[in-house]
């Protein structure tokens, strides 16, 4: 079978092309242990606010610092809502729902997760800046979602 010459060059370039990738993603995934965001925290969706942390939402302190924000979204309500955050704080959120899925959406930030009944989503983000954020629903969740809104206030 005669295969053209510039068709020879493309394979080898695809060939090499898989190559690297695959190194990549191996040396991405096996040494520096980089993974898909785990689901493995569960939480009984009939029992959140009897369940730890659920109980006690909030914002508590962890370290230095550092928060953890439990959150409970549901229809069609953030608890709680207008935290105040200090300027500088890592935060971890801890979001769950009782009855359908939410989004946790902080505008204007990477945090943007989808609130799954039954799992303990959660992301880390740093507050550099003062000012005011908002915390969207943005999976639709029932006739009261356009009104499923609250704020974070992050000062001094
Ligand atoms: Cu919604």
């Amino acid at each position: 079978m005669h295969i053209h010459k510039l068709e020879k060059y493309w394979l080898v370039f695809g060939i090499i092309l898989l190559a690297v990738f695959l190194t990549v993603l191996g040396v991405s995934a096996f040494a520096a242990g980089n993974q898909p965001a785990s689901d493995a925290d569960l939480v009984d969706p009939a029992k959140v606010h009897q369940t730890a942390p659920f109980d006690n939402p909030g914002l508590h302190k962890i370290g230095d610092n550092e928060y953890e924000l439990v959150m409970v979204a549901q229809a069609f309500t953030f608890t709680p809502g207008n935290v105040e955050i200090p300027k500088g704080a890592k935060v971890t959120f801890l979001v769950t729902s009782p009855d359908v899925v939410h989004g946790f959406q902080l505008v204007g930030t990477p945090v943007n997760m989808m609130v799954v009944p039954g799992h303990i989503n959660s992301l880390t983000y740093t507050f550099k800046e003062t000012g005011e954020f908002l915390i969207l629903c943005n999976e639709y969740c029932g006739t009261g979602h356009h009104m499923m809104a609250t704020k974070i206030k992050v000062v001094e």
